[in-house]
């Protein structure tokens, strides 16, 4: 049943111009009845320009275009609202614009969603799971993220600050209304927190994080410190 649910890529963008049509390409190529959309803080670049080119050609390329960078956690909330709304969409597939996420595994994200599972998380940190060309310093930073998200906040999934993930539209629809308070990296933890607050079930499936397609990195050490400044929030202040 989950195979032949209505399933939308909701990807975040600021300044990823040259990875428009990489991205485009390589979900058509996976299942072309896939929807993609981007959702652009109104890039210096550009970016939404080379959207509209594509799209120009692609009915199932669309763009939701904010007014200025608000971060990468609300711009999921937003990406899901349209993908629900304007697309009908029965799941969501959260997925970065760098390629650094594999679209060749939505098909298993999105065909292990039922069942009582809302959420699965592609995981680095399960069998079979890894990355590619990471620095001691970004492994370091991501098992000290991925274990404060374990003991401040009790979350079981494994690589809980994974960006690459399939929801369920019940989910979806609660992450909508919750108005988390983050806008930004913390929101991967701050969504698993919610939902498995409200009962919903998860799973984790290994995939293996690339390097970057193209462009830079927008993960500087401002993001890194509202990140941990988040996860204290949310244990203090709660969701
Ligand atoms: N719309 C929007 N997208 C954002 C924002 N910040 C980051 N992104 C996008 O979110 C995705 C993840 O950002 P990255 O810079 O790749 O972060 P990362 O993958 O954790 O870090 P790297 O491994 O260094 O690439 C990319 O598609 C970015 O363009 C933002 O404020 N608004
Ligand atoms: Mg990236």
């Amino acid at each position: 049943m989950a195979a032949q649910l209505k399933a939308c890529v909701v990807v975040p963008t600021y300044n990823e111009k040259e990875n428009v049509e990489a991205v485009v390409l390589a979900v058509a190529a996976v299942d072309p009845s896939l929807q993609v959309v981007f959702v652009d803080d109104s890039s210096p670049d550009g970016t939404e320009d080379e959207v509209r080119r594509v799209a120009a050609t692609n009915n199932n390329v669309h763009l939701l275009l904010r007014k200025g960078k608000m971060g990468l956690g609300s711009a999921h909330i937003d990406g899901f609202g349209y993908a629900m709304r304007e697309l009908g969409a029965q799941a969501m597939v959260e997925m970065d614009s760098d390629l650094q996420h594999p679209p060749e595994k939505i098909p298993e994200l999105v065909g292990a969603l039922g069942g009582g599972c809302e959420v699965v998380v592609a995981s680095r940190k399960v069998s079979g799971g890894g990355t590619t060309n990471w620095s001691l310093w970004r492994r370091t930073l991501s098992r000290g993220a991925n274990l404060l998200a374990r003991v401040v906040l009790g979350l079981e999934v494994k690589d809980s600050t994974s960006g690459f993930r399939a929801l369920s539209r019940k989910a979806a629809e609660a992450l909508v209304e919750a108005k988390l308070p983050t806008s930004s990296y913390s929101f991967q933890v701050a969504s698993l927190f919610y939902l498995k607050k409200k009962g919903m079930g998860m799973k984790e499936v290994p995939f293996v994080f690339r390097a970057r397609n193209a462009g830079k990195s927008k993960m500087g050490a401002g993001e890194i410190a509202r990140f941990f400044w988040s996860v204290l929030k949310i244990r203090i202040f709660g969701v």
